[in-house]
């Protein structure tokens, strides 16, 4: 039988290998502690984390602020349902409702949820405001999308490991390549169109940053087709990219705003909907919600991992820094352009290419090599390794980052 508490890494591996579902396929390592930029496994290895749970710890693991606020809050009230008030929720919607300047945001917990509440809002205000018939409201989205697992939302995926096996799929959404505003263009000539949905930056695709002014000029013509442009930031945002927003950099303020992730510090499942009264007010009560949607220990921790961000300048920082790690990387490129062929993305949300084919292990063998020296990344394909640490790292940890990164690569045999 094996001892639970204090397992060794093998151990854990076992266990999860025995008694857990099989629908991740995780690098060998284990992980017991994290603290700032560092995490260690079992055995007391310490490692930089150069992924944060995908943008889930853009504050570090554990900030002693956000853990405060848990922990206090956990010993008073954690969940009331929404049958009734609590006093968590008002301040915590105020103080988002004012930070990014909507009229009201939509709580909820992971972050297909909250893709999947601007979907139906999406819909509700195509039928009560902009009147599209009944059931004909079409939904844009761009191909090598990733908004979640559930089955609407797979339904738009053009990655065959996400949606097939799944079928039959939803009906009504469209698919037209990114970055792509003639495609676009021509979707929006059809007046059941009543949103487009998009990453300001493709992560799971491999940090695919659209061409300058994509953002703005998608934006203008969904507003000249009175259509809602509808920002995925569950990745991007919450100063990931350099900006609170991604779609700051291009002074696009969406109809509606979708984050999660980072909204929590990565302390609790928080997401959320942003949208103004027109949108956010055609559902009614009784019509959409979930059970821990908005609850007090949610509300109280993501308002202390927004006031971290904020007060931290964490968005600054992940600007400055971004700079340094592209440099560097940049640097190792020229060193080694048989293995790596380019650095893409904004702020600390980055990723290299690889110069192999999308099928290779040669992203993963690096990844198992740099975590052997002490760094965590996960390849997003074959061929693209995605580097995204907290945004509290310094230039210092982060220059030892890239040390780790440049000795890996340049020594790296395929
Ligand atoms: C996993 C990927 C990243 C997202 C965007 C919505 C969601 C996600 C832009 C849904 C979630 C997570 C899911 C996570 C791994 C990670 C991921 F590899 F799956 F694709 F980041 F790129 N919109 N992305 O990136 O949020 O429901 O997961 O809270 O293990 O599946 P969620």
């Amino acid at each position: 039988m094996i001892k639970i508490d204090g397992i060794t890494s093998q151990e854990a591996m076992l266990l999860e290998d025995r008694y857990g579902a099989h629908n991740y396929h995780p690098l060998p390592v284990v992980l017991s502690r994290g603290e700032g930029v560092y995490m260690w496994n079992p055995e007391g290895k310490r490692y930089y984390d150069f992924l944060s749970a995908y943008s889930a710890v853009n504050q570090g693991h554990c900030h002693p602020r956000i853990i405060s606020a848990l922990t206090e809050q956990a010993q008073r009230l954690t969940l009331t349902s929404r049958a009734f008030y609590n006093d968590q929720l008002g301040p915590f919607e105020k103080f988002m409702s004012e930070l990014f300047g909507y009229d009201k945001i939509m709580p909820m917990n992971t972050g297909v949820e909250a893709v999947e509440t601007a979907l139906k809002l999406c819909r509700k205000w195509a039928y009560e405001v902009k009147g599209i018939p009944e059931h004909q409201a079409k939904i844009i989205f761009v191909e090598h999308n990733f908004h979640g697992r559930t089955l609407s939302v797979i339904s738009a995926s053009s990655d065959p490991s996400s949606y097939k096996g799944y079928g039959p799929y939803m009906t009504g959404f469209q698919v037209i390549p990114y970055n792509n505003l003639n495609a676009l263009e021509k979707a929006l000539e059809d007046p059941n169109v009543a949103g487009f949905l998009v990453e300001p930056i493709q992560g799971e695709a491999g940090v695919v940053v659209p061409e300058e002014g994509f953002l703005a000029k998608a934006h203008a013509l969904c507003k000249s087709k009175h259509v809602l442009f509808i920002a995925d930031e569950v990745q991007t945002g919450l100063a990931r990219t350099g900006r609170m927003l991604a779609c700051d950099y291009e002074g696009v303020r969406p109809d509606m705003v979708i984050l999660g992730k980072a909204l929590s510090g990565g302390v609790f499942p928080v997401s959320a909907v942003l949208a103004d009264d027109e949108i956010m007010l055609t559902i009614k009560p009784g019509e959409h919600g979930s059970t821990f949607g908005g609850n007090p220990l949610a509300c109280a921790v993501a308002k202390a991992a927004m006031e971290v961000l904020v007060e931290e300048k964490l968005a600054e920082n992940a600007f400055e820094m971004g700079k340094i790690f592209r440099a560097r990387m940049q640097a190792i490129i020229a060193k080694r352009p048989d293995l790596v062929t380019l650095v893409r993305g904004k702020g600390l949300l980055n990723a290299i290419v690889i110069n192999d084919t999308e099928d290779s292990k040669t992203a993963w063998n690096i990844c198992v090599q740099l975590a052997e020296n002490g760094l965590l990344a996960k390849p997003t394909h074959g061929n693209i390794i995605r580097f995204a640490p907290p945004l509290v790292m310094t230039e210092e940890q982060l220059r030892d980052c890239c040390d780790i990164i440049e000795h890996v690569l340049i020594n790296f045999k395929a």
